[in-house]
């Protein structure tokens, strides 16, 4: 059984939820550090007032005993505190009683850049709210979630993964950074950024070259893609080598007692989309986040009438959170493609497959 996930919940719903196949039995988790990361993912400079509302933690409602994987579906759910003040708005059923609190009246200003627009129309939405419930990057609390647990079950195997910001509005560096999203935050607008993802510890033969569906560079650039706002994805000095001669760009293979090692790591970890042993290093970009308070031009849903777009209450930038949200989904990746590898529906079978696997080549993580 592959490692699969699938997530459910919209942004001001009761809950969301994610429900991950194929982790093996035997596998501890760690409460704390799920609730660890799901905070990390809640701070940052710039989030919405909504995060003084949500102060996000998970349940588990199946697959899990005292603290231990059964190998079984595991069920976690996230639930969405700011709800009660959506209850009648976003009531999953016909809600009874006088309308009350948010999400009363339909939406039907789309914002540029957002889900709004193309999601009523595909979906034959006359309230955006429809759309952009789901759209919304409240669902990477899902991921993370998630996320966490690929992380426990990459530990069992030395492999530790970690994201962090590279810049914010173009400023780099954390007080830089502040200043450009207070400028941003004055002016009503938004903020993008770039978030760079490592792994270590990660062996030789992640990923094939056989298909598309098997590359681990393919596999990590999907999920990357997949998240909110993101619009490009690079795999270590991608854009830069595109420029330079083949002799400059690539890293010569050393081998010494330890077995093949390289100086350099323009690769990013993945050559012919198979992790080669070094450090994997992807990063993503985000756009400005859309919601904005000086709005863009737009035109209403119902009357076609030129508007201006939906004002909401938002993040001036979420650049920080997608560094953790970029950190879950690259471990989950990976967590799959260690799976495929090294299979085990139990733990113990999983880590024997793994250690029998690189005492037989040539290759020792980096210290
Ligand atoms: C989001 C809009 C804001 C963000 C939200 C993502 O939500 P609200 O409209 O409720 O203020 O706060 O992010 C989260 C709630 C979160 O936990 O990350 C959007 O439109 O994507």
């Amino acid at each position: 059984m592959p490692l699969g996930l699938v997530t459910a919940g919209e942004s001001h719903g009761p809950a969301l939820v994610a429900i991950l196949t194929g982790l093996p039995a035997g596998l501890e988790l760690d409460r704390d550090a799920i609730r660890h990361d799901l905070a990390r993912r809640q701070a940052g400079y710039g989030r919405s007032p909504r995060q003084r509302i949500e102060t996000d933690d998970v349940e588990v409602l199946a697959g899990l005993r005292h603290g231990m994987t059964l190998g079984t579906p595991l069920a976690l759910v996230v639930p969405n505190r700011d709800h009660s003040n959506w209850a009648w708005g976003m009531s999953p059923w016909l809600p009874e009683g006088e309308p009350t609190g948010k999400g009363r009246e339909p939406v039907t200003l789309p914002r540029p850049g957002h889900a709004d627009l193309a999601g009523a129309l595909k979906y034959g939405h006359e309230d955006v709210r429809n759309a952009l419930e789901r759209a919304s990057a409240r669902h990477t609390a899902s991921i993370v979630a998630a996320g966490s647990v690929a992380k426990t079950l990459l530990a069992a195997i030395g492999i530790s993964v970690s994201g962090a910001v590279v810049e914010i509005g173009g400023a780099q560096g954390e007080e830089a950074a502040r200043e450009a999203i207070d400028a941003a935050r004055r002016d009503r607008d938004t903020l993008g950024g770039v978030v760079e993802v490592r792994a270590r510890g990660v062996p030789p033969g992640l990923g094939s070259y056989a298909t598309k569906d098997e590359r681990l560079d393919a596999r990590l650039a999907w999920t990357l893609m997949g998240t909110q706002a993101v619009k490009a994805v690079e795999v270590g000095d991608g854009l830069a080598i595109a420029r330079e001669r083949g002799s400059a760009s690539h890293d010569e293979l050393l081998r010494d007692e330890g077995g093949y090692r390289r100086e350099t790591n323009r690769a990013g970890g993945i050559e012919a989309g198979t992790s080669n042993g070094e450090t994997i290093v992807v990063r993503a970009a985000m756009k400005p986040l859309p919601t904005l308070m000086r709005p863009l031009r737009s035109a209403d849903l119902t009357t076609g009438d030129a508007a201006q777009a939906l004002v909401e209450r938002s993040d001036v930038a979420a650049v920080e959170a997608l560094a953790v949200v970029a950190e879950a989904c690259v471990a989950f990746e990976l967590a799959a493609a260690a799976r495929d590898k090294f299979g085990g529906d139990a733990l113990a079978d999983f880590v024997a497959a793994h250690r029998a696997y690189v005492e037989r080549i040539p290759w020792s993580a980096a210290t």
